[in-house]
């Protein structure tokens, strides 16, 4: 077996450890990520859209801004279009200035991967076998396999930041994990195409066919999501079948500019609210994905793994530069409390937007819900005081102070 030392051993190349890295050895903290795909394979994923200001922000520290800025779009604002009735919300006037940047993840991945290659960092793709050793003790250690050859990483601390499926969370034992998770009957069948986008800004539809959101991530390229049942298959859904569809849930004036064309990815994503408490054992730390995850209709994945990194590598740095030498002891309640602020309102954003019957209540409560969330919608769309709640937490909440 191999030796190898770092101080932080990062699990994982998706925009949680990429990001990390990179802030860690802008403080000159060294660290070493292993991830099992290849680059290639992680730059095929088609996931997030929106970026929270806090994580434009956080990629400008990290120096790897620049393209985002010439080639992201500033978003003032979106609209929620309820039964075909188009409702702006303000986002920027609403929150006294605050934007979002419309910049794909895998751009986001790009520049991170592109920027840690640069300062010869180091990562192991398509590495197999990762287990995590002694998290509780002051010498944790991973090992890991790569090209046939087993390697032992000594290191002061791991950062889990292998997503939902990885195994970091899996390493702290059950018994020690409080789990709270909520699944949604329903998926988002997601494409792709190299079409315009029927509108400047996002429009979220709720309609009686079911949910639908129109995106995009350049004025040449379009992101298109439909609510469809846990039961669909992505090979049930022709390109045809899903324009179709699209077309019947976009407001009428939306719908008369889609333009279609041939997808470049389809994908269905099962929708699910998922926290890991607490989000670290001793010297492992959970981040991103591995820790929680959201529905994506509040826009908040990617945003949420953004400010876990912040707050991990703010506290990571005074711990090492002697400031607080245990700050990072107090990572998962801070780490926390924002987690579930986006939770609850993904969850919102979730039941306020799609219609569908939920199997685990009866007939006459799951009517009256409906009702409580029509309502709720009624009073998020209708007045000052709901659009300006809906905005603040759209645009995220504050970083915690560190
Ligand atoms: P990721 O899952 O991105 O990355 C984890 C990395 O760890 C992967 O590269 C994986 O290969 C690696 N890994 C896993 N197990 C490993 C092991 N044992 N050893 C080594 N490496 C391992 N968020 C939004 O805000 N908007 C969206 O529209 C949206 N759409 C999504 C659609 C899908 C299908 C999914 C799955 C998620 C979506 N998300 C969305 C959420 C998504 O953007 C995540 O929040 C974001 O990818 C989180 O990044 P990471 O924490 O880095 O996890
Ligand atoms: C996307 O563009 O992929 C996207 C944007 C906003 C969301 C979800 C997905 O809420």
């Amino acid at each position: 077996m191999q030796s190898l030392k770092t101080k932080i051993a990062i699990i994982g190349a998706g925009p949680s450890g990429l990001l990390l890295g990179q802030l860690l050895a802008k403080k000159g903290i060294d660290n070493v990520i292993i991830e099992r795909a290849s680059s290639e394979y992680i730059l095929g994923r088609i996931r997030a859209g929106i970026l929270e200001q806090g994580l434009v922000s956080l990629l400008a520290e990290a120096g790897v801004d620049e393209r985002m800025k010439k080639e992201g779009h500033i978003h003032d604002g979106f609209e929620i279009a309820h039964y075909g009735k188009r409702h702006r919300i303000d986002i920027k006037a609403l929150t006294n200035g605050s934007t979002v940047m419309c910049y794909g993840q895998t751009e986001v991945t790009r520049d991170l991967m592109q920027a840690r290659q640069s300062i010869g960092a180091t990562t192991y793709y398509e590495s197999s076998d990762v287990v995590i050793h002694e998290q509780n003790s002051n010498s944790p250690f991973v090992t890991f396999t790569k090209n046939g050859i087993e390697y032992k990483l000594d290191c002061d601390y791991i950062a889990g930041c292998d997503g939902f499926h990885g195994v970091t969370r899996q390493s702290i034992p059950k018994e020690k994990r409080n789990e709270f998770e909520r699944i949604y009957p329903f998926g988002w069948l997601g494409l792709l195409s190299d079409t315009p986008p029927v509108a400047d800004e996002l429009i979220y539809c709720k309609t009686k066919r079911g949910f639908a959101l129109a995106s995009m991530r350049s004025s040449t390229r379009s992101r298109y999501y439909l609510q469809v049942p846990l039961t669909d298959k992505v090979e049930d859904w022709s390109d045809d079948a899903f324009w179709a569809e699209l077309k019947k849930r976009l407001p009428e004036d939306a719908a008369n500019r889609l333009i279609s064309g041939p997808s470049i990815e389809k994908s269905i994503a099962p929708l699910r609210s998922f926290v890991c408490e607490p989000m670290q054992d001793g010297r492992l730390f959970l981040v991103g994905d591995a820790a929680h995850i959201v529905p994506p209709t509040g826009a908040k994945g990617l945003n949420l793994a953004a400010s876990d990194v912040s707050t991990l590598s703010k506290l990571l740095n005074k711990t090492y530069n002697g400031e607080e030498p245990n700050a990072v002891l107090k990572y998962s309640e801070i780490a926390l409390k924002r987690v579930w602020h986006a939770e609850r309102f993904s969850w919102w954003m979730s039941n306020m937007l799609h219609e569908y019957d939920d199997n685990n209540i009866n007939e006459n409560e799951a009517k009256t819900f409906k009702r409580f969330m029509a309502s709720d919608l009624d009073f998020h769309l209708n007045y000052e005081e709901g659009k300006k709640v809906m905005a603040i937490q759209y645009v995220g909440m504050p970083y915690e102070k560190i």
